[in-house]
């Protein structure tokens, strides 16, 4: 009886915070799916089917720490919508084990019942050999696949043993995904680039599987893809899923080229479908973004301004004008880029100088690879160069923080910034250029942005610069820096329209409907099954 009060007072106090979100948002609120809502629809689109979801990181690590062992969520909205999923369904939910005591709380075949104290899914997780076939894994990952598809001039790595490595680990992602469905029908949710061969084994296996994928990353044009020594390997794994989704059309467009050049198969335009050995692949186009409502509320409360303020104070900001730039530390955001526009900026206009700040958030990423520590370490000598030339004792020209931050951590550095740089030299999206124009709540930003990230089709209304020309990027910077208020402020209303129609749980709301009208949940006549 008291649990069941608890459970009714956390629903009213979320009900509570989702409409001060969506007041939050102002007028430009739509209506966003709330984690409740996606989980009605997963409820009554997947009905009694059996659901998998397979992602490389966890929902939920377990930790050691002084008091015992703590339970800490996976960052990020994408593990939110997925959970909100995988507790509506009461899906199994396969990840790697990666965290200090996740083997302590699972039982003999790896399984943990999530959320702690209101189990509703199983977590399954893997566990893959650190010393070699991880870091093989890992290795094909992010220094393959990875380059192969951001297109940005940094040769992928073809080494056979990572290839054979990133085959095992996938083999094995599939067999833990067979022993989850067992015998009944199922539907299978994987989760981005680690697991692009998933779906070959599971269809050898299991024919009448359901199988979407979602590809996080941008999907390189065929003269790019025609160098990868597996690429009709990798193609068939993606063809053995009956839905692919990628961000965007160009992505997508991509994916049905190289389809074209490499396999045979018969590409239907009209339908954006590939038919090929009797099956059919759908390929549709769904792009991510932030849970907009909720960075809106947090942006808008006292706290966030007080937050700002102190920033301010600790770094010594004074009151020039601040301009953000908020990454992982990889070599596809375009920091050195945009630090070097800075700089191009702070020569070619002396009048800014001592009048503007740059920070850069910048979380240290994949730093086992070469690529990301050069890229760590340029950054840092940029950084030391800029505020030797530019800077003085009290204020530096620039603060380089590489530090990872929590949300609530993250939110005051929007809202103090006049302007935000997403300068990435190829993006599936980027989800910070999304996440500064919802914390925007009083219109008071400007946003700079790469033409080659997803977000770019979307966020028309930003001052879009190739970060590849240093000129046209200094001179956005400066254009952002000195916009006349009514201009930034009518900028910011249209961007900030766009991301009020979305979230993260629209975005999973629509992927299973799709799957719902493409006939994909397990039970409903498959699609091409005639032509078998
Ligand atoms: P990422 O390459 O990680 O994601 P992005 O979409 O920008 O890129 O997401 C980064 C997330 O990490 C944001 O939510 C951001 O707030 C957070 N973040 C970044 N730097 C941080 C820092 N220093 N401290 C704290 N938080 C930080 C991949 C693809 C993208 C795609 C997403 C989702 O590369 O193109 O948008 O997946 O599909």
């Amino acid at each position: 009886m008291g649990t069941a009060k608890t459970d009714v007072a956390k629903r009213v106090r979320r009900a509570l915070t989702r409409m001060a979100s969506r007041q939050a948002l102002g007028s430009e609120v739509s209506d966003q799916t709330t984690p409740d809502e996606l989980a009605r629809a997963a409820r009554s689109y997947l009905g009694s089917a059996q659901i998998v979801i397979a992602s490389n990181r966890e929902p939920y690590m377990h930790v050691k720490a002084p008091s015992g062992i703590e339970v800490v969520r996976s960052p990020g909205g994408l593990a939110s919508a997925l959970d909100s999923v995988a507790r509506a369904t009461g899906a199994t939910w396969i990840a790697q084990g990666a965290a200090d005591a996740d083997r302590l709380v699972v039982d003999e075949e790896g399984k943990v019942r999530v959320p702690p104290g209101n189990e509703r899914y199983t977590l399954k997780r893997l566990w893959i050999e650190p010393e070699a076939r991880e870091l093989e894994y890992r290795r094909f990952c992010n220094g393959c696949l990875w380059p192969l598809c951001h297109i940005v001039y940094v040769r992928p790595h073809f080494v056979a043993a990572q290839w054979r490595a990133y085959q095992e680990v996938n083999e094995q992602f599939a067999e833990a995904i067979l022993a989850a469905i067992g015998s009944k029908p199922g539907l299978v949710l994987l989760q981005d680039y680690h697991l692009g061969l998933c779906a070959s084994v599971l269809r050898a296996r299991r024919p009448d599987l359901s199988i979407i994928m979602f590809w996080h990353i941008p999907w390189p044009n065929r003269e790019v893809f025609r160098t990868f020594p597996w690429r009709r390997e990798l193609l068939e794994g993606l063809l053995a899923c009956d839905l692919v989704g990628f961000h965007i059309q160009y992505h997508a467009n991509n994916f049905l080229d190289t389809v074209a050049q490499e396999l045979e198969a018969q590409i239907d335009h009209e339908r954006f479908a590939i038919r090929r050995r009797g099956r059919k692949t759908f390929v549709r186009t769904y792009p991510i973004s932030p849970d907009a409502a909720e960075i809106s509320l947090a942006a808008s409360e006292p706290w966030a301004a007080r937050a700002a303020d102190q920033i301010r104070e600790q770094l010594g900001l004074g009151g020039v004008k601040i301009v953000l730039g908020v990454d992982r530390l990889d070599y596809t955001k375009g920091i050195p880029e945009r630090m070097v526009a800075y700089k191009h900026l702070l020569e070619t206009r002396p009048e800014l100088r001592g009048q503007v700040s740059f920070i850069q958030i910048g979380v240290p990423s994949r730093v086992d690879l070469p690529e990301y520590q050069s890229l760590a370490a340029t950054v840092e000598e940029l950084a030391v160069r800029l505020n030797q030339r530019f800077g003085t004792a009290e204020r530096p020209a620039i603060h380089l923080i590489t530090r990872n931050l929590g949300f609530r951590d993250l939110i005051p550095y929007y809202v103090l910034a006049d302007v935000a740089v997403v300068s990435a030299l190829h993006d599936g999206m980027n989800l910070v250029a999304k996440e500064y124009v919802a914390a925007k709540v009083h219109l008071d930003g400007a946003l700079v942005l790469s033409p080659f990230t997803g977000a770019a089709r979307e966020l028309d209304q930003a001052i879009q610069a190739s970060p590849y020309d240093t000129e046209a990027l200094a001179a956005a910077i400066g254009r952002a820096l000195t916009m006349d208020p009514a201009e930034r402020a009518r900028r910011m209303r249209s961007m900030r329209e766009v991301v009020a129609g979305q979230n993260i749980y629209d975005w999973a709301r629509k992927i299973l409907r799709d799957a719902r009208r493409l006939h994909l949940v397990p039970g409903a006549p498959r699609p091409g099954a005639s032509s078998r």
